[in-house]
Order: C-alpha cells, then structure tokens, then sequence
C-alpha cells in the first residue's frame, strides 16, 4: 500500500488511476452522506450542478427521494433539504435515495470518480475506513481533502491524519512502518495535525474558516456532531459512479 494525501481535489495529478480514493468533507458532505447511509438512506447520488440534481431526480416518486442541496454553507431553495448531517435520521431518509449537491464535497467525489474503488471519509466512520485499508491493502490510495473552492482546509487534512494514524498504528503491529507506506510529505503533516489536535478536535472546527461560516449560520450542534470520531460503522462506497 502506497498512500497520498491531496489537500484539494486540484491538486490530484491526472494520472495514474488510484486503486482507491477517498473523498473527505469532514464539514459535512461526506459526514452527511455516511450519516444517511446509516440512516437507512436507499443511497446517495451526488451532483456539482443543482440543475442536473432537479433533472435526474425528477424521474423518481417523490415519497422514494429527497433533494439536498447546499451552496455558502446554506440550503439551496427547493430543496428538500441542506447539507446538515442532523437532518438525516431514519424518519426522514429511512428507504429513501438522498440526492445531494454540495459546495465542494461533490465535486472532490466527481473528481476521483474513476478510480477503482472509491469511498468517502469522515471523522464518524474513521475506523471503517481504516478496516477496509487494512483488509483490502489496495496498491496506490489517494485521500482527498475537499477543500474549500480551491483551498486548503483544516478539518479534511486533520480527518486523513486521524485516517492515517490509525492505520499506521495498526499496521505497526505487524511491522510495517509508515516511512514504508508513505506517499508523499502531505501525509506525515496530516498526522502531524491530528496528533496535536486529536483531543480537542472539536476546537479544531472552531478555529478553521469554515467551521467559522457554519458557526455565523448556526452550526453549532453540526459542528460538534462533526467533530466525533468513529461513532459510526458505516463504509460509503461507490456503486457506481456518482452513486454511494
Ligand atoms: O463544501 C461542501 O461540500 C459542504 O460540505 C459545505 S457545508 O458544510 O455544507 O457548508
């Protein structure tokens, strides 16, 4: 296994082909999406465009689906709902495929979209991301932060440290070394961030900016459902491609 850690969808080189990516939107999407999946959510379709999103769904019965779309951090009008994780509890996405278009978290899934196999991460499902890479040791392995439009984000970056250091740990007990299973330098400053902020990753949310939109919306209650770890046993896996 060769990891790599990309702070932004931009930064993935074109080639190769990951044996396995995963896309990470800490602030929310991907704790969305597990969170629904959890739920019993039939499953969940991802957009960039809110267009194609009102198109596609459009053929399914409205009692079978729920539209959430999200831009700035707020609810996108018409939408059934935004993009926060408290939303989706099995009353409201129980047997029902969640179509979603967010901000950023969207458009890092579209971007790994052709890789072999391809998950989501969370801080939530850290440990079921962590036993799929141990069980499965896929050759090359991207981990990649959404972002925000372009730009680094703290909370993706802690969230492939968490990934990683646990990982690493793990696999230390068999005797493989993280020097042997890095790819590149991002992936010892991730650790790095995690190890020094892994007890107060709530405060970590606070302090990154866009933790500091979320809060000026309300997000306070997001915020510390986010910052949890390994609170759900739950793998989002591509079925196909846009489709979790
Ligand atoms: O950027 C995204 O994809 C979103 O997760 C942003 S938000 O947390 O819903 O505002």
């Amino acid at each position: 296994m060769k990891l790599f850690v990309f702070h932004t969808p931009e930064l993935t080189p074109a080639e190769p082909t990951p044996d396995c990516a995963i896309a990470i939107d800490v602030l929310r999407a991907t704790t969305t999406m597990a969170t629904a999946l959890n739920a019993g959510a039939e499953a969940v379709q991802v957009f960039s465009s809110i267009d194609e999103l009102m198109q596609v769904s459009e053929a399914w019965l409205p009692e079978k689906r729920l539209r959430a779309g999200e831009r700035g951090g707020a609810k996108v009008p018409g939408c059934d709902l935004g993009n926060s994780p408290l939303d989706c509890t099995p009353e409201v996405v129980g047997g029902r495929r969640l179509f979603i278009s967010t901000t950023n978290g969207t458009r890092c899934l579209e971007r790994v979209q052709h890789a072999t196999t391809v998950l989501t991460g969370a801080l939530i499902n850290r440990s079921a991301v962590v036993s799929y890479l141990l069980q499965h040791q896929p050759e090359l392995v991207w981990m990649v932060g959404s972002g925000w439009e372009g730009s680094f984000s703290l909370e993706d970056t802690v969230c492939a440290g968490a990934i990683l250091y646990s990982l690493s740990q793990q696999l230390a007990a068999s005797g493989q070394s993280l020097e042997a299973i890095a790819g590149n330098d991002e992936v010892f400053g991730a650790i790095a961030l995690y190890t020094q902020w892994q007890d107060q990753l709530l405060q970590l949310l606070h302090h990154a900016s866009h933790g500091q939109r979320l809060l000026r919306l309300n997000g306070h209650a997001d915020l510390e459902y986010c910052a949890q770890t390994d609170i759900l046993n739950i793998l989002p896996i591509q079925k196909e491609p846009g489709v979790l």
